[in-house]
């Protein structure tokens, strides 16, 4: 294998909305650079980046892939990303990963809801970024539209450097803005380019294009804007540096054209890859010095090395795959490196490159590259690995809260024991989502970003673990409270024998605001309740509430005060209070007019204008708020809060509305009251639940 110094390598993260054809761009490219000899085709499940079965079954990506080419000498390192919702936790870990995005947009659709959040993923660490206008030999495409979404959504910094030649079907080549060539595609699957002038009578456009561009790049530097004033252009050099700058800088984004497809375009992207994408060696990487403060570290061969691992991969057969990115120094095989985030010492085996799902073994991995390493014992996405002395760690990613639930039932009992552990391993992978055990309803619940999350990791399950689960209907995490104030009374009393029981207290109950969760307040004076057992008495509220009054959930935003009681000198003991706690609190619940509450979400809808009056009516159906509408281009976002219970069967209803152009998110807002004449289903549903679950322990 060929080592590349870092300021030969480019590592991009190619993000943006599902279907915009990020895949495909990144196959032509491989064949293009000559990585691979048959040209995949994301419809006949033969891409490098979408190997994984699911991925293929659904032609979707799912999970951060890598692959690399080689081209002008330069090693690009390609980071496939989803660009679906519920997915995109892996593209901003990517980008986290990269030195720069290509961010790749559709050109009928122009910007869709995950471009702007990638894009603004990439705004976190400020980074350089290209743009493709891509499925450019689409009937009805454009590219000047696609321009104008940029403009509207992206901002204004964006600007063309290569114009299209032809539209649609006649799609077949580009103009080059700054060398001021055409590039027009062979005819054929190697992606070939011919390179012309532009003929005289035909540079119009292209001169108009140029110009704007020109005054983009003189805008970005104050000294280039001096020039330009004075001379009313740039030169070539000026302009040619002053863009490469710019765009580093993260001042400008350039815009390219393409057809993945068709394989147009291919080649004059990976130019302006290697041309105008800074290399590792010009772009410090953030992180945290010894001292822990912040700090930067550039891929450099003598510094200690240190890499960051950014993602995950669990493989039924070579067990944890760790993807990292080698900030510093240099990675070897067969060495131990200290796992600098959680202290201990790591054996590092095998270092790998790998290109989709095939590894080949290296024996170092130089500063700025992106490798992988099997079975690391106790090191995880997000931890630094590296030199004792490395004196830099990269803070991990916070990974999205899961929003939805849904219990699985394992089919049989083989597949119960081998659950825990395989889900686990699915965690280490995508730690947006979650596996817990419901401590009231004994459920195993998964926990993800959406329904179609939970149906790809159950499908994982299946496929890499032959674990069998059905999925039972996701539960809604209600809350109870009260809704009124009120003063009660427990006393618990016994006389079995000898030693008696006694333990007696007065409590006050009243509501708090929403978020508040619960308070205990000790209002004893004068030794009514001695000291040592209020705790006791704290006890059993606390016990009671979790376990709550109406329908077994726990009870929030409430305030109890104990503010009287009497004991007995011999028979008083804590746990004597911790049952008159509990009684108190049961005789309170009975005045003070406990009720449900549910988790309610904020959503984001996002469709063709044409679906906006039928998705708000949806909306409204769904006891939604619309707190917003706005038009995007062509499109409509409407935002709304909408209580979680609700949501649950959106997603098929959203697609079969829009016929899959509609898109959503959603996320938890806050717990609002659960109206009354839903109450009795509710709490019926709940006791049907853990009567069943009783009768299964008994
Ligand atoms: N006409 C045309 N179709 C394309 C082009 N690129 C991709 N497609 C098709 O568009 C669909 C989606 O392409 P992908 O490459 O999987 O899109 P993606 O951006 O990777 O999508 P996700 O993985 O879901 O984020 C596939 O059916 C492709 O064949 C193109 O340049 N022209
Ligand atoms: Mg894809």
């Amino acid at each position: 294998m060929k080592v590349y110094d870092a300021s030969e390598l480019r590592n991009v993260a190619v993000v943006g909305h599902s279907g915009a054809g990020k895949t495909q761009l990144v196959a032509a490219l491989l064949v293009d650079g000559g990585a691979i000899n048959k040209f995949g085709k994301v419809d006949d499940g033969t891409t490098v980046t979408d190997y994984d079965e699911e991925a293929i079954a659904r032609k979707h990506t799912l999970s951060a892939t890598l692959a690399h080419l080689e081209w002008r000498k330069k090693k690009i390192n390609l980071i496939d990303t989803p660009g679906m919702g519920n997915f995109l936790a892996d593209a901003r870990s990517a980008l986290h990963a990269a030195d720069a995005a290509m961010v790749v947009v559709d050109a009928n659709s122009g910007v869709q809801v995950s471009t702007e959040k990638v894009w603004h993923f990439a705004d976190e660490t400020s980074l350089p970024r290209l743009i493709v206008v891509n499925r450019l030999d689409r009937d009805r495409s454009s590219f000047d539209r696609a321009v104008e979404s940029i403009h509207a959504y992206l901002g204004r910094a964006c600007v063309p450097i290569q114009l299209p030649m032809g539209a649609g079907a006649d799609f077949n080549g580009v103009v080059d803005l700054v060398a001021m060539k055409t590039y027009r595609w062979a005819g054929d699957e190697s992606g070939k380019m011919l390179e012309n002038n532009i003929p005289s009578g035909e540079a119009g456009d292209a001169q108009h294009a140029r110009e704007v561009l020109i005054e983009a790049v003189a805008e970005a530097d104050e000294a280039l804007m001096e020039k330009f004033f004075s001379a009313g252009t740039l030169t070539q050099d000026e302009l040619t540096t002053g863009l490469t700058r710019a765009i580093r800088e993260g001042k400008l984004f350039p815009i390219c054209c393409a057809s993945g497809l068709r394989n147009i375009g291919a080649q004059t992207l990976a130019d302006a890859i290697v041309t105008y994408l800074p290399s590792p060696a010009e772009r410090p990487f953030e992180g945290i010095d010894a001292k822990g403060e912040t700090s930067t570290r550039t891929a450099d061969n003598s510094q200690p090395a240190v890499a960051w691992i950014w993602k995950s991969i669990a493989d039924p057969f070579a067990g944890q795959i760790s993807l990292f990115r080698v900030v510093s120094g240099v990675l070897k095989s067969d060495t131990t490196v200290r796992n600098v985030t959680r202290g201990g010492d790591e054996r590092l085996g095998h270092l790998m490159l790998l290109e989709g799902k095939t590894p080949t073994n290296v024996n170092e991995v130089h500063a700025g590259d992106i490798g992988a390493v099997a079975k690391l014992r106790d090191t995880h996405t997000g931890d630094t690995i590296g030199d004792k002395n490395a004196g830099f760690r990269v803070p991990p990613l916070v990974f999205p809260e899961p929003v939805l639930s849904y219990a699985m039932v394992p089919k049989s009992r083989a597949d119960e024991d081998k659950l825990g552990q395989s889900m686990h391993r699915l965690i280490e992978e995508d730690p947006s989502i979650s596996f817990t055990r419901d401590a009231q309803t004994h459920d195993i619940l998964l926990s993800g970003q959406g329904q179609l999350h939970i149906e790809v990791s159950v499908a994982k399950l299946r496929r890499r673990f032959g674990v069998e689960v059905s999925l039972k209907p996701p539960h809604i995490p209600y809350r109870e409270t009260i809704t009124a104030k009120t003063e009660a009374h427990g006393r618990h009393k016994k006389q079995t024998g000898g030693h008696g029981q006694f333990g007696d207290c007065k409590i006050r109950v009243e509501p708090l605001p929403r978020g508040s969760d619960f308070e205990f307040v000790d209002d004893i004076f004068g030794g009514a309740i001695p000291r040592q057992f209020i705790p006791a008495v704290e006890k059993g509220i606390q016990e009671t509430r979790t376990r709550g009054y109406l329908a077994g959930y726990p009870m929030v935003d409430f305030r109890v005060t104990v503010f009287d009681g009497s004991y007995h000198d011999v028979d008083s003991n804590e746990l004597s209070f911790k049952m008159a706690g509990r009684l108190a609190f049961r005789d309170a619940m009975t005045r003070a007019r406990p009720t449900l509450l549910e988790p309610v979400m904020n959503v984001e809808v996002y469709a063709p204008s044409e679906h906006a009056g039928d998705l708000m009516g949806d909306l409204n159906s769904r006891r939604g708020r619309i707190a917003g509408m706005d038009a995007k281009g062509a499109a409509t976002v409407i935002k709304a809060q909408v209580p979680m219970a609700e949501m649950l069967t959106y997603e098929q209803q959203l697609t079969s509305h829009t016929g899959g152009r509609g898109a959503y998110h959603m996320e938890f807002s806050h717990y609002d009251e659960v109206p009354g004449h839903l109450l009795p289903k509710i709490i019926a549903a709940s006791k049907a639940e853990r009567g069943e679950v009783k009768a299964e322990e008994e």
